[in-house]
């Protein structure tokens, strides 16, 4: 995610106020969801020179500038050549203007711009051609887009059951306070399967069956979204393979659940938060 925020200020540095002629080019609209980036793929198919730029309606600033002769004779307001760019996150809708404009000509200072006209192929996922001249293949510049959506911080426990959307970088931070042997295990609801396991008594006399003791569990969610039971465990003893696990009562609320091994209630013995990272 660095390299979004390094983009992020170096778009922050070329951002140039909209030239008369591009504002009054406009061109169709792909709005990105909220809690959303998106990926925004560029193709040319053209002799002439062709240019796509995507401006941000709320603010009129441009996101991304896109020209087939990128490097090979365009301006230097164009920021790259065909391929994908990824957005930041837009923590609201936001619509994005997306402008063709061609020269009759390849790259050439006294040729003056025209606006392409367009076409939306498919809304959703969107997909849109221009036309520079008369054949109406409408792919001698042509944008798609998708959007990949970021957790937000509503994403917290339904009890025991904690989910987040797919691609989420989350961290499982156990902590312990108590004598008894006190477990936790993050599962996953789909497969049942058990991703990861803490125990008090990792390396003190634990058995061989748990992953680490308190600390910190990076994972990335998998499919569009990933829940997890959190199951928290204990003896009433500190580790004595003679006494049986119970199952310890909880308590959840906002990306934190908290297990009794007694009758303090102090739902602390075991306990595990989850952040989710950037
Ligand atoms: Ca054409
Ligand atoms: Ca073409
Ligand atoms: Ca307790
Ligand atoms: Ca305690």
């Amino acid at each position: 995610m660095k390299k979004l925020y390094t983009l992020g200020l170096t778009l922050a540095a070329v951002l140039i106020p909209l030239a008369s002629a591009t504002s009054a080019q406009a061109g169709p609209t792909i709005c990105i969801p909220a809690n959303s980036k998106a990926v925004f793929n560029v193709r040319f198919s053209a002799a002439w020179e062709n240019g796509i730029k995507l401006i941000n309606k709320n603010n009129g600033r441009i996101i991304r500038t896109f020209n087939n002769y990128y490097r090979r004779g365009a301006g230097g307001e164009w920021n790259q050549g065909a391929g994908a760019y990824q957005t930041g996150i837009f923590a609201r809708r936001t619509c994005v203007n997306v402008v063709g404009m061609h020269k009759r000509s390849g790259p050439n200072g006294s040729v003056p711009w025209r606006t392409s006209r367009s076409r939306v192929w498919r809304s959703n996922p969107p997909q849109i051609g221009f036309e520079d001249a008369g054949d109406n293949d409408f792919n001698d510049a042509s944008v798609t887009a998708r959007f990949i959506r970021r957790p937000t911080t509503a994403m917290g426990f339904r009890g025991k059951m904690f989910c987040a959307p797919g691609g989420t970088r989350l961290t499982f931070h156990a902590r312990f306070s108590a004598l008894y042997e006190n477990a936790i295990r993050i599962i996953d609801r789909r497969t049942g399967r058990i991703l990861h396991s803490y125990n008090n008594y990792f390396g003190r006399g634990a058995g061989g069956e748990w992953n680490q003791g308190q600390g910190s569990w990076r994972y990335v969610t998998r499919g569009n979204s990933q829940c997890f039971t959190i199951d928290g465990l204990h003896k009433s003893s500190k580790p004595n393979g003679n006494n049986p696990w119970k199952r310890s009562r909880f308590r959840s609320g906002g990306n934190r659940i908290g297990f009794e091994d007694a009758g303090d209630n102090d739902f602390n013995d075991a306990s595990l938060s989850i952040t989710a990272r950037r």
